[in-house]
């Protein structure tokens, strides 16, 4: 039975990931930082039929994600599928307006906790000559929108590391994948606009967004894949969005 680990397991992309694997037969080690919803998450999963193990944890608290990746016991250590998912946008403001805070959340979330869990894991899977990195980047890494400023550079920095850890493991058999979705109605305007329903509702106004489960189903599909086949990048976009800054919305 093949293991998946995700992390930001508990909400959106990461907890439709969850659900699409465990049902194609995986294993799922689940991280989040909240104990009582991934404990809520773990046990529909369980009910599913999966096995899981929990790993609470902040990816930026280092220490804490060094002390329990290294003491997983040796059975979950074998690890297929990495799921980088965790990662959030704080604000949608000019460049030379934003809140420091919110900038050292997002670089700290979205790229240093995104490289702690690769030089964790990784490392395990070179080690048994398997596995696949499945990034969460998103089309904001391909060009910068408006006010999209350090957020669309986290993403960009998604990319690149991606591409670098792709070159870095050519000569070994596994495989990297930049996943880099547009809108997708989760709960991420939510967490961006600090908790203002209303103007997250706005983000999806005129337009059927993706959902969480579309980019679980192309997680799955390059994870899948045959073994000499990987799927480097993939954007993927609603039907009515053409770029990060190019919606067509319908007049309500
Ligand atoms: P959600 O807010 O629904 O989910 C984000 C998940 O990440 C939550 O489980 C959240 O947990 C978790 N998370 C955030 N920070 C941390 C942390 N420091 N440690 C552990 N877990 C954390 O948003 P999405 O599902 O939309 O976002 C998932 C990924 O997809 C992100 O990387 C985002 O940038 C990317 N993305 C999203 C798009 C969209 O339009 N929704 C489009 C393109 C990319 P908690 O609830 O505890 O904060
Ligand atoms: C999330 C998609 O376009 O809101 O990465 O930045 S977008």
């Amino acid at each position: 039975m093949k293991t998946v680990l995700i992390t930001g397991a508990t909400s959106g992309i990461g907890l439709a990931c969850a659900h699409r694997f465990a049902s194609g037969g995986y294993r799922i080690l689940l991280n989040g930082r909240d104990a009582t919803r991934l404990g809520v998450v773990a046990q529909s999963l369980r009910e599913e039929g999966a096995e899981v193990m929990p790993l609470c944890f902040d990816v930026r608290d280092r220490d804490k994600a060094v002390s329990i990746i290294s003491s997983l016991p040796d059975e979950w250590k074998v690890i297929d599928v990495l799921i980088n998912n965790a990662g959030l946008a704080l604000g949608l403001d000019k460049e030379y307006e934003g809140r420091f805070d919110d900038w050292d959340t997002m670089i700290d979330t979205n790229i240093r906790g995104l490289l702690t869990m690769t030089r964790l894991v990784v490392p395990l899977m070179v080690e048994r000559g398997e596995g696949h990195i499945i990034n969460i980047g998103s089309v904001a890494g391909d060009a910068a929108y408006a006010n999209g400023n350090v957020y669309c550079a986290t993403k960009a920095a998604v990319k690149a590391l991606s591409d670098g850890l792709r070159i870095d493991l050519a000569h070994t058999p596994l495989r990297v994948t930049n996943l880099k979705p547009g809108l997708v109605e989760t709960n991420f305007s939510v967490t961006r606009f600090h908790g203002d329903k209303h103007r997250a509702d706005n983000v999806y106004k005129g337009i059927e967004p993706l959902r969480g489960e579309d980019i679980a189903d192309v997680a799955f599909y390059a994870a899948e894949a045959p073994k000499h086949v990987q799927i480097a990048e993939v954007l993927i976009l609603a039907t009515h969005q053409a770029s990060g800054s190019v919606i067509s919305r319908a007049e309500s």
